[in-house]
């Protein structure tokens, strides 16, 4: 067998000694996702049986002995109403099954924790609520939803875990997302899917699903000390954020205290809803959407915060108190249990973590 590339070989023999076709289903979307592939593989192998046996036995029926002179059919309704109703039914099954899939898959529950992402050439840079900052790698507890929220600080990207059946666009300029629940302990691919340049093919990564007991004793051990909130709160310090945005009544710009999440009614009379998207488009481009009475005074920030920074910001801003504190602290966002701590240390002058030296 020594003429056969020896990749090729031993892709085969691991495949047949594994049957590693398809990769392991380590989340909650992993079978429902492969069930609906096997359904259209089913499809497709019915179908293809039908056309091989219709082949076959045609070219027996009606060959030139039998039938020297061929007879037309001038059509038959029952016939083209049959192999158009079966295929439409066939095919409209499949887009129903695949859209309801696809809406569990975009549409994360209310309970989610939240990661951060952002993919550039050529790594995947983790950021997690607690201050934990991972490159090429994403630890994540089982039985737990968890939402990423991505974006690229480059070019386009595509974040894809293939045990979690789960692939998503990481875009320049905006957040995209996608969530999964991972229910097997284990370390598993992390791949870029879109071609992003020379290096793209080492653009990988392992995720690591561990039980939530594991996961909390990693999270303890990984800490880089600030929480991204408190990130945020530096950076929003330091970029003089604060000189409009404070509790002061007479603050220059509005009170960013509980707008995340809320609806806001801009200038040009649209309603929005405040999220991760739209605080990252009123930061670096505060012109898009002006906010009625206050005065379009508010500098952009574009080119002056990574994006990173613009994550932390994000964070600080959606747990916000009132005097522009912060209720978190180290650990805290990630797992239920740990939610009660104390207010987090002030901000200090230094450089903040996501503020783009220049
Ligand atoms: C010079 C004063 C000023 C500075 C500095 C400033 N802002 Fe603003 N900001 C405003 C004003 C005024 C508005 C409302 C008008 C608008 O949307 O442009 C606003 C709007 C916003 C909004 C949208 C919320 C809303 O109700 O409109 C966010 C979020 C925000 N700022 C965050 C920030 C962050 C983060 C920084 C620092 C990186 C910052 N701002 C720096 C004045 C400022
Ligand atoms: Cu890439």
């Amino acid at each position: 067998m020594s003429h056969i590339s020896p990749v090729l070989w031993q892709f085969l023999v691991k495949w047949l000694t594994n049957f590693s076709l398809f990769p392991p289903e380590a989340s909650k979307v992993a079978p429902q996702m492969d069930a609906l592939y096997f359904f259209m593989v089913l499809i497709s192998l019915v179908g293809l049986t039908v056309v091989i046996l219709l082949i076959v036995s045609f070219s027996v029926l009606y060959n030139k002995k039998r039938h020297p002179v061929a007879v037309q059919i001038e059509g038959s309704t029952l016939l083209e109403a049959t192999w158009t109703i079966i295929p439409l039914g066939l095919f409209l099954i499949t887009f129903v099954w695949g859209a309801l899939l696809y809406f569990r898959i975009y549409t994360p529950p209310a309970n989610a924790m939240n990661i951060y992402v952002v993919g550039k050439q050529w790594m995947w840079k983790i950021e997690h609520p607690g201050g934990q900052h991972e490159i090429d790698a994403l630890h994540v507890p089982i039985g737990r939803p968890v939402q990423l929220t991505i974006i690229s600080q480059d070019v386009f990207h595509s974040f894809s875990i293939p045990a979690f059946r789960v692939k998503r666009e990481a875009i320049p300029g905006r957040y995209t997302s996608v969530w999964f629940e991972a229910t097997v302990p284990g370390t598993y691919h992390l791949f870029c899917t879109q071609y992003c340049g020379t290096n793209h093919s080492q653009m990988i990564g392992e995720v690591v699903a561990m039980k939530p007991d594991d996961f909390r004793q990693w999270l303890q051990g990984s800490t880089s000390g600030n929480s991204l909130a408190q990130d945020g709160e530096r950076l929003f310090a330091s970029l003089s954020c604060n000189a409009c945005h404070n509790p002061r009544p007479d603050s220059r710009g509005p009170n960013l205290v509980g707008i995340y999440g809320s609806h806001l009614t801009l200038a040009s009379g649209e309603t929005v809803t405040v999220d991760d998207a739209f605080l990252r488009q009123a930061i670096l481009n505060p012109s898009e959407h002006v906010t009625p009475g206050y005065a379009p005074i508010m500098p952009t920030y574009q080119g002056q915060i990574s994006e990173e920074g613009v994550f932390a910001l994000v964070e600080y801003l959606k747990h916000l108190d009132s005097d522009y504190r912060i209720q978190q602290t180290l650990n805290t966002t990630v797992l239920p249990a740990d939610n009660e701590g104390s207010p987090a240390p002030g901000a200090k002058g230094s450089k903040a973590p996501g503020e783009v030296k220049q």
